[in-house]
């Protein structure tokens, strides 16, 4: 397994390059051209331009979070073979630039969703929490502009304001779309973009939901171990792979993740390793990495990852807010480097415990 951290880019970043290659154990990032819009290409020299200002820091590009869907293919309206040809020349750019792991989501409208941004724990910190009492009584315009206020400034993955804007336009436009035409408005891109994937040896990691659960009404179809299996059988090839994201999967309190990862054995390209606090049914607070300051067992999770033979990368994903850092919420340096440093001593440990 290979320790990495998130990097948005130095222009939109408060973590530094400089930073990530202190973090004992971390090589690479998992990076993006967080500036061009969904559905545009990624120009090659622009991809070689980030590569070039990652590795003059010694560290590599790990894999690419997110390359994302145009709301287009989502809905399967007749835009959407002009974007997934663009997603393809994408796909050719980065392919031929060797970069081979791309992780996506196909949630519509928003990307995650969370209640609170900052919500305080008895220590001091700040942790993001979902409360889905909270969330039925918010409208979802009032929600963006929520989450925009508490932002620190910074933009958020997955609500960019481009996509602000339009967000009433963009429900509207959701309107007929079901799980079931989600569903296959998926494996339709899949199939699309197959050969140019298995050319260049890229392999897709799809993120899971994030709550695992239809939120606003819009419907969602990666939320445990059926759905996602459904997935992976529809195309069923290597490239059409799982991002094991703890945190998004653990939400769901049916979810075994232990499960999920021994049924899909091959297909999880990447781990985002993280913890959540579940207080009651549909509600829950992100935690520090450590399994005792949470619900999942972190340790047994990672063991169940390497049993399974996965040695991909992985993160530790969104950390709490500690000693005053101002930062994107969920994306400071302090707690995700203590994450990253818990989670290399579990694999370590399974690790040389053997299989
Ligand atoms: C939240 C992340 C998500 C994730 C995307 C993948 O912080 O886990 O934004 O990166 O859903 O496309
Ligand atoms: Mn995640």
């Amino acid at each position: 397994m290979d320790m990495t951290l998130r990097w948005f880019g130095s222009r939109y970043d408060s973590v530094t390059l400089e930073q990530i290659r202190q973090i004992p154990g971390v090589e690479g990032v998992i990076t993006t051209l967080y500036d061009i819009p969904a559905g545009e290409v990624w120009p090659k020299e622009r991809i070689q331009k980030l590569q070039k200002e990652i590795s003059e820091w010694g560290l590599g590009i790990k894999g690419i979070e997110s390359v994302n869907i145009h709301d287009a293919i989502k809905i399967g309206n007749k835009e959407r073979d002009y974007y997934i040809n663009n997603y393809i020349q994408t796909l050719r750019n980065l392919g031929e630039s060797g970069i081979t792991m791309i992780c996506y989501n196909f949630m519509p409208v928003f990307d995650w969703t969370r209640s609170d941004l900052a919500k305080k724990r008895e220590d001091g910190s700040t942790v993001l929490s979902y409360d889905q009492e909270l969330i039925d009584t918010i409208e979802p315009v009032k929600m963006f502009a929520a989450i925009d206020k508490k932002s620190n400034g910074f933009i958020l993955p997955g609500w960019e304001p481009e996509r602000l804007e339009k967000v009433k336009d963009l429900f509207e436009q959701y309107k007929d779309v079901d799980s079931e035409k989600l569903f296959h408005n998926l494996v339709y891109f899949l199939q699309a973009i197959q050969p140019v994937c298995e050319k260049y040896g890229i392999k897709m990691a799809i993120h899971p939901d994030d709550p695992a659960w239809p939120v606003f009404q819009l419907p969602r179809i990666v939320t445990g171990k059926e759905s996602i299996l459904r997935i992976l059988k529809a195309v069923d090839s290597e490239f059409n792979g799982l991002t094991l994201c703890t945190g998004s999967l653990g939400s769901n309190r049916n979810n075994d993740i232990c499960e999920i990862i021994n049924a899909t054995r091959g297909r999880i390209h990447f781990a985002h390793l993280r913890n959540i606090k579940h207080l009651a049914p549909g509600k829950f607070d992100e935690a520090a990495h450590l399994s005792r300051d949470g619900s999942l067992d972190m340790y047994a999770i990672v063991k169940a990852l390497n049993e399974a033979g996965f040695h991909g990368p992985v993160r530790p994903d969104h950390g709490r807010s500690i000693w005053g850092e101002v930062s994107m919420p969920g994306y400071g340096l302090y707690d995700r480097a203590l994450g990253a440093c818990y989670l290399n001593g579990l694999i370590e440990a399974v690790q040389k415990q053997g299989v």
